[in-house]
């Protein structure tokens, strides 16, 4: 065999079914493996930066790793993006590219980069295969490092001449990694000292609330998250990255807190609350709002698998290193003698956060209603959880829908079913990480949401969609412009817009041209049918939706709402 053979048998010895790619010349012994062996789905994309942020949504949807495969050259340069997301947010991606052929180095050779200083900033792990005997051990060492501990991307340079090298293997040499390639899987456990001063902190707390990050999905502890806030009877918030990690109809959920996606309502139980649990999340400037969630100084417990993000921006009070699904499952047998007295004793607190929760929600009822030019955002985001079964997936783009799919659309069953790039926030992103989404879990609706600014930047990528045939909603938010960064000009410079605005373009058309069907919705009352349309069909399909810009129409920013009320002068933009 050649090293592409090998290549290709160790992902499937790895378990994987699917690889996002565009070719290239270095590649070709590679593509052809992968050909002769004919067990994996290749999906041709049409850009390496949508193909890595459909392995990357892949990933999340699949929970175990997702795939990219890119040439030499441009194709390792244009991967990063995805690799780069998905590593900051503790998803397990492999992204293999092909490299020049060695004896071409330091020769000015054509593709040639430095791919192992390109992706050493953006990986947990990555290397280049010098020798063909090593692709067994180089491979194990991708998977085990992308999916243990906590996640993230790897990267494999291989040169062409190693593709294209013969190679033995003894028999066994190409197995997989003993490792699970699977997310919950990690086992650490939080020491029993930890564990009995969190007892004696929950024990003397009135009002304890947990806020529950993107870990609780990597160690996929939606059951025990469930388990334990039914027992105890503590409400869970989340961070954007966390959002799904409760059921949002429970009586338990609090729903999204931060600055982009929270609210004052739900900001206002973390900051009524006198003991802060805090599992899988990074904390930063969005999810604290600048700290301001915790002036009130509660106690705060933060739980992570490693400890690069304990104690960062805000201080702990006490952190505890611990894998979260297994912290969830100690805590609850620690503090079950006491569940009686402590469900007694929270009683008026969850009474206190349902209030506040069922006036958040007449809030958004209201804004709902509210008619204006275009079609109001709010109701699109309501009248989409009002449709959309348990199993749907909403994948969304900064701008305008991050912040609706975040506040105002209750996910129905527990898990990572809202996805969005919240490491960089990337434009871009939605279009094809719903086609990544899709491919891993077929059965599931998925709906993509993105502003024009997006739709522009990833468009071309329709034509996987279309030629994956899958149905997929692909909801494009018309406004003509950069409508988040024009409304920071609108609050924060005087409404001096620059570099904002766009022509306007027929979206529908040109989704009409890749050959998916398509509707314009331009007012509230074309939206009901139009979401049924779509609903119904058996392909990707394209709304254009012309919508009340964020200029006149505030999304839910926290600040920017207060500041639209505050005299010009006396604002602040909010920092990251
Ligand atoms: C790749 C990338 N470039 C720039 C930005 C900065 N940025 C954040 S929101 C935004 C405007 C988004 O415009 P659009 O997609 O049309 O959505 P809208 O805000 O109009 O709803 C920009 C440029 C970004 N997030 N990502
Ligand atoms: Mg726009």
């Amino acid at each position: 065999m050649i090293g592409s053979d090998a290549v290709v048998e160790m992902l499937i010895r790895h378990g994987v079914k699917d690889v996002f790619g565009v070719p290239g010349d270095t590649s070709m012994n590679f593509h052809d493996a992968f050909a002769r062996n004919n067990k994996i789905n290749y999906i041709i994309c049409r850009d390496e930066r949508n193909a890595s942020y459909m392995a990357d949504a892949y990933a999340r949807v699949k929970g175990g790793p997702g795939v990219v495969e890119v040439p030499s050259g441009g194709g390792a340069l244009y991967a990063v993006p995805g690799v780069s997301e998905a590593n900051e947010s503790f998803i397990p991606l492999i992204c293999l590219s092909s490299d020049i052929t060695m004896s071409s180095d330091d020769t000015g050779a054509l593709t040639d980069v430095s791919q192992e200083y390109l992706y050493k900033p953006v990986t947990k792990w990555n290397c280049k295969i010098r020798q063909a005997e090593k692709i067994p051990q180089l491979m194990r060492k991708a998977f085990r490092m992308a999916t243990g501990g906590r996640p993230g991307a790897v990267h494999i340079s291989i040169p062409e001449n190693i593709h294209g090298q013969e190679v033995s293997f003894a028999p066994g040499d190409l197995s997989g990694a003993d490792f699970a390639c699977a997310l919950g899987t990690t086992r650490n456990r939080p020491v029993p000292e930890d564990l009995e001063a969190i007892r004696s902190m929950i024990s003397k707390a009135n009002r304890p609330v947990v806020i529950a990050g993107g870990g609780i999905h990597l160690s996929a502890a939606w059951k025990e998250i469930e388990e334990f806030a039914g027992r105890f009877d503590v409400p869970v918030a989340t961070s954007v990255n966390g959002k799904g990690s409760i059921r949002e109809f429970s009586p338990f959920a609090v729903g999204v807190i931060g600055a982009n996606g929270g609210s004052e309502e739900t900001n206002s139980v973390i900051k009524e609350a006198d003991l802060v649990l805090v599992l899988g999340s990074k904390l930063n400037n969005v999810t604290t709002m600048g700290r301001e969630i915790f002036n009130n100084k509660p106690i705060i417990i933060q739980v992570d698998v490693r400890e690069d993000h304990l104690d960062n921006l805000v201080r702990i009070s006490l952190p505890v290193i611990s894998d979260i699904r297994w912290f969830l499952k100690d805590l609850t047998s620690v503090l079950a003698p006491q569940e009686r007295e402590l469900r007694t004793r929270f009683e008026a607190w969850n009474r206190r956060v349902r209030e506040i929760i069922s006036a958040k929600r007449e809030r958004i009822a209201k804004e709902a209603r509210r008619n204006g030019k275009f079609v109001n955002p709010a109701r699109l985001f309501l009248m989409l959880e009002e449709m959309s079964g348990e199993d749907t997936i909403f994948v969304a783009d900064a701008g305008t829908p991050t912040p609706y799919l975040s506040s105002h659309l209750r996910l129905k069953k527990a898990g990572r079913q809202s996805i969005l790039p919240r490491s960089h926030g990337s434009l871009g992103y939605a279009l094809p990480a719903a086609i990544g989404a899709k491919v891993a879990s077929p059965q599931s609706a998925v709906i993509s949401l993105f502003g024009d600014g997006s739709f522009g930047m990833a468009v071309g990528d329709l034509e996987t969609a279309k030629r994956i045939g899958q149905p997929v909603i692909f909801i494009n938010l018309h406004n003509d412009s950069y409508g988040w960064i024009k409304t920071i000009q609108k609050l924060y410079y005087e409404e001096r817009y620059f570099a904002v605005d766009f022509s306007s373009i027929d979206a529908g058309a040109i989704a009409g041209g890749f050959g998916l069907p398509w509707r314009k919705i331009a007012s509230n009352a074309e939206l009901e049918e139009g979401l049924q349309w779509a609903f119904a069909q058996k392909t990707p399909v394209f709304l254009n939706i012309i919508i009340d810009p964020p200029t006149e129409v505030i999304p839910p920013v926290v600040k920017w709402l207060r500041d639209e009320s505050t005299p010009a002068g006396q604002r602040k933009k909010l920092t990251y």
